[in-house]
């Protein structure tokens, strides 16, 4: 995995320097019982984190999504070969600390190794490749059953753009039908865990309608489904409010639950609305322009954004069962990195663990809906 040194340090922030916070209340606790409050870490826990970024993480949230060491690639790079050390170790830790385990992800077109569609210098057959991907399923979920809250089994399947779905090796090899058939190796595995699709733009209505065929395709085969996952890689100014809103409603009346699984603001320009990992885009010194702080004006409009966000998924708590952070501040977040090399700052914490203006706006303004306060 790569790791981003530059991005975890402590660039002069031009944000305004707070008074003194008053007492900085927990997101999970603010967001209220019912919904699960998580945020992605990337590498092994405890180590990866410094203690303040440990006791962020334990005060504000109550869900962990492992943010690359259960992508097949990380988990098993050859076959037969798992690499769960580190994976073992953040799961002893989230549940020592009551954050619920999210597992990201079991079946991915990224990240996931050539060796899993080859059979020597062929292709693999299908056969081969629905065995391959039984060993992986029932060895990764079946090492964590009774621990892993719920998994994101097929990650991204939509096309972008397309008529329906993307076409990718899985597809190629083993047909359409193949994401049924991870959802099924994954509840044979571990029967009571969750189980997730989870895709970026879904929300936009021709991914919605191509996402909801493929849901209604996956409940009427029998398949257990639990929850859709809205990636919400969202960009300052441009998030998809109503799209969200409609998108929540039509997956919910599909009788599935609703996530947002890989929240972010994006205060940088970027020249693509989605997240796929191949896009890259070449940034100048000149195009990194909050390298040295995000200005106030940015801030608040993200606080605003963040605030009317976080008040539509209260409107929506019956039907929203989580909302992820992707990152737990602005140092650690992918978006310094992707689609090239930029200061970004995407996260309601900023990169000294302090809570930005868009943490008060979010917090005061579901406290004015009355959450319930910690004891
Ligand atoms: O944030 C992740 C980054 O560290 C990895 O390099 C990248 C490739 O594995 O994946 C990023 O996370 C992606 C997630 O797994 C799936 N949805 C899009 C996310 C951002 O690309």
């Amino acid at each position: 995995m790569t790791t981003h040194p530059a991005s975890l340090g402590s660039p002069a922030s031009r944000a305004p320097r707070r008074p003194a916070p008053r007492e900085q209340l927990g997101l999970r606790d603010v967001l209220g019982a019912g919904v699960l409050v998580g945020c992605a870490i990337d590498g092994g826990l405890p180590a990866a984190l410094r203690p303040v970024e440990r006791k962020l993480l334990c005060h504000h949230f109550n869900a962990l999504t492992p943010e690359n060491l259960l992508k097949p690639g990380n988990a098993q790079p050859t076959e037969g070969r798992f690499n769960l050390r580190d994976a073992d170790a953040t799961v002893a830790f989230a549940r020592a600390n009551n954050l619920a385990v999210i597992g990201h992800c079991l079946m991915w077109h990224q990240q996931c190794p050539d060796w899993f569609f080859k059979n020597g210098g062929a292709a693999a057959s299908r056969d081969l490749l629905l065995a391959r991907m039984e060993k992986h399923i029932d060895t990764v979920v079946g090492r964590y059953r009774g621990m892993i809250h719920g998994w994101d089994v097929f990650n991204e399947a939509i096309a972008e753009p397309g008529d329906y779905l993307r076409d990718t090796p899985f597809t190629q090899i083993a047909g359409p039908d193949v994401i049924a058939d991870a959802f099924r190796m994954a509840h044979a595995a571990d029967p009571d865990a969750e189980l997730y699709y989870n895709d970026f733009n879904i929300e936009v209505p021709d991914k919605r309608e191509r996402t909801l065929r493929l849901l209604r395709e996956l409940l009427d085969a029998g398949v257990r489904v639990d929850a859709v996952g809205i990636q919400g890689h969202w960009l300052l100014d441009r998030v998809p409010f109503d799209d969200l809103e409609a998108a929540i409603e039509a997956f919910h009346a599909l009788g599935l639950k609703v996530m947002i699984t890989e929240l972010d603001l994006d205060v940088v320009e970027r020249p693509d609305c989605g997240a796929d990992v191949a896009v890259h885009h070449d940034y100048s010194v000149a195009d990194d322009v909050y390298r040295q702080g995000c200005p106030d004006e940015v801030l608040r409009r993200q606080a605003e954004q963040y605030a009317k966000l976080f008040d539509l998924i209260r409107r929506h708590a019956d039907k929203v069962a989580r909302v992820s952070f992707w990152g737990l501040h602005d140092g650690r977040s992918w978006l310094n990195y992707w689609p090239g090399e930029r200061t970004n700052h995407p996260l309601l914490f900023d990169r000294d663990c302090r809570p930005k203006i868009a943490y008060d706006a979010v917090a005061r303004m579901l406290e004015s809906h009355g959450p319930k306060r910690p004891a």
